[in-house]
């Protein structure tokens, strides 16, 4: 017996999943849910304004660093629309890198929804966040403490009143978070980008120079912490 599963909603980061009843030991069986999964947005290139070009080239460079780090695990790229620059810069830098495209994708969508809406399993979601750790403030933060509820919020504080930027914070959710219960995210990582918006704070004043060590550690934050929870 042979079942698929197709996982896009946009026929850009179509993964089948073949699931079959006499695959040898070894070889991927299971369904896609098996499969550690961390979806992650560009950080800092919305409310932060970071440049798009230097944001792309971080993210495939770290993603490169941490290829031969993930075993079966995955990344995912995610931004709302198909009209995202950072995702199509994005594809087509880690294509020119040859970067394996099973264990590295982009995908759009709402982060907050990638399985009921998208049909994408990512048993983990990074989000942008700011460094008091509070919800609101709109971009993908606001998005992720009102999908992850009350719940959310309690558990962030155990772990954390505050976060440094290009650090990223791991937290279990609570099995009463809607994330939990209906998205099947297990965790939540709080990730703090360098700030390129005079009008937030900490802005580094264009200095790309440090800006964009900043956003290499704050990946590294990212993948390190989600690789604790995969392995
Ligand atoms: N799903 C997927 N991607 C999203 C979603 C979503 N629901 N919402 C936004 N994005 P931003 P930053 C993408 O602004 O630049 C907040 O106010 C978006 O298109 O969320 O790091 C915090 O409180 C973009 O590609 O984060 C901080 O103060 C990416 O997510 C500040 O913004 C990041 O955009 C952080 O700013």
């Amino acid at each position: 017996k042979t079942q698929e599963t197709v996982s896009s909603s946009s026929g850009m980061a179509s993964q089948k999943i073949k699931v079959s009843e006499d695959m040898a030991p070894g070889s991927i069986s299971h369904d896609e849910s098996d499969i550690p999964t961390l979806a992650f947005p560009s950080i800092s290139r919305a409310d932060f304004q970071f440049d798009l070009e230097k944001a792309s080239d971080v993210i495939v460079g770290k993603v490169e660093e941490f290829m031969d780090k993930l075993g079966n695990a995955r990344l995912v790229l995610v931004d709302l629309t198909e009209r995202s620059k950072i995702l199509s810069l994005v594809r087509a830098k880690a294509a020119e890198k040859k970067i394996d495209s099973k264990r590295f994708f982009t995908f759009i969508g709402d982060i907050c929804q990638l399985y009921t809406k998208g049909g994408l399993c990512c048993n983990v979601i990074a989000n942008a966040a700011n460094w008091r750790l509070k919800p609101g403030g709109g971009g993908v933060n606001a998005a992720i403490f009102n999908a992850g509820g009350p719940a959310l919020e309690a558990a962030t504080k155990e772990q954390a009143r505050s976060l440094l930027p290009g650090n990223a914070l791991v937290v279990p959710l609570p099995s009463t978070s809607p994330l939990y219960s209906k998205e099947g995210v297990t965790h939540v990582i709080h990730v703090l980008g360098p700030n390129m918006n005079p009008r937030r704070p900490n802005c580094l004043d264009n200095d790309y120079v440090k800006g964009c060590k900043v956003l290499e550690d704050a990946y590294s934050s990212l993948f390190k912490g989600f690789l604790s929870i995969a392995n």
